[in-house]
């Protein structure tokens, strides 16, 4: 890729993100997946852990969900003292939790000033349950309306709006969907277009439409895409990129990953953002 996001110096004070999201004990997704992304560009990462996972390469065997005051406390306590350049959302398990995120993010005064960017995270790679069922409703009217951008991948898309995209028209029908329910911005995700030889993203802002095209890296390790994607994306708005330039550099940032994923255990390993050690 060209270019990384600029680099602080020594003993001063980076740009410093914060993660929502949750633990993956295998460490290949999750808020292990943000925290490599932000530490190898150059960001400091603030945590709000909303929930540990029991997971390795094969799945997800389950979860425990922090309880809503605690991480109330976590996002008060680094937003308060450290500040938050920016933030993103992971996998936030309950209706109860994203009511907790959302209040904080209003009642800290961050909506509106800092970049705030949602990854409606739903399920695992196989399939896992990572979102009850009923938060899809609280998703949509609570948290989307102060996103400055939502980042859905194929599976969700058909979760929260019902489209199954299959085409360049289906695509930007569900960015019309998913832009009426009040996202500044929506990144629809072309990687799970199975088959297709291209990755192609859609960004829309209700007015114009801007695609990503990548050629499709297939390894078989994609573990940790989405988050990485979406972690990349902040970074780079909480350095003041305008979101189309933002989701450029999270886009190849992703794709750069993608092809240094590794293998891990028996089952599926994760994109590696250690590529960047050997730059
Ligand atoms: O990649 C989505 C994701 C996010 N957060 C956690 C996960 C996963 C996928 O497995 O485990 C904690």
């Amino acid at each position: 890729m060209s270019g990384f996001l600029p680099l602080t110096p020594p003993r001063e004070t980076p740009v410093r993100v914060l993660t929502i999201a949750g633990s993956d004990s295998g460490g290949g997704a999750g808020l292990q997946a943000d925290m490599r992304t932000f530490a190898l560009l150059g960001v400091h990462s603030l945590v709000a852990v909303t929930a540990v996972t029991i997971q390795n390469s094969l799945g997800v065997k389950g979860f425990h969900e922090i309880p809503c005051d605690i991480i109330a406390g976590q996002i008060e306590a680094v937003a308060t003292d450290i500040g938050v350049q920016a933030a993103k959302t992971g996998m936030l398990a309950s209706s109860e939790i994203i009511e907790t995120v959302a209040d904080c993010w209003r009642g800290l005064g961050l909506f509106g000033t800092t970049p705030f960017v949602v990854d409606p995270v739903c399920a695992s790679m196989h399939g896992d349950p990572l979102l009850h069922p009923d938060a899809l409703d609280t998703l949509r009217t609570v948290l989307f309306p102060l996103a400055s951008l939502i980042t859905p991948n194929l599976d969700e898309v058909r979760l929260l709006v019902g489209v199954d995209v299959v085409d360049p028209t289906s695509q930007r029908e569900a960015a019309r969907a998913l832009h009426d329910l009040g996202p500044q911005w929506v990144l629809v995700k072309g990687g799970h277009l199975r088959g297709a030889p291209d990755s192609p993203d859609l960004l829309y802002d209700g007015t114009e439409f801007h695609t990503f095209d990548a050629k499709r890296v297939d390894t078989g390790h994609d573990h940790g895409a989405g988050d990485t994607l979406a972690a990349a994306t902040a970074c780079a708005l909480a350095h003041g990129y305008a979101m189309p330039e933002a989701v450029a550099f999270g886009k190849a940032w992703v794709t750069e990953c993608l092809r240094a994923a590794y293998p891990l255990g028996a089952g599926h390993g994760p994109v590696s953002a250690l590529f960047r050690l050997q730059a």
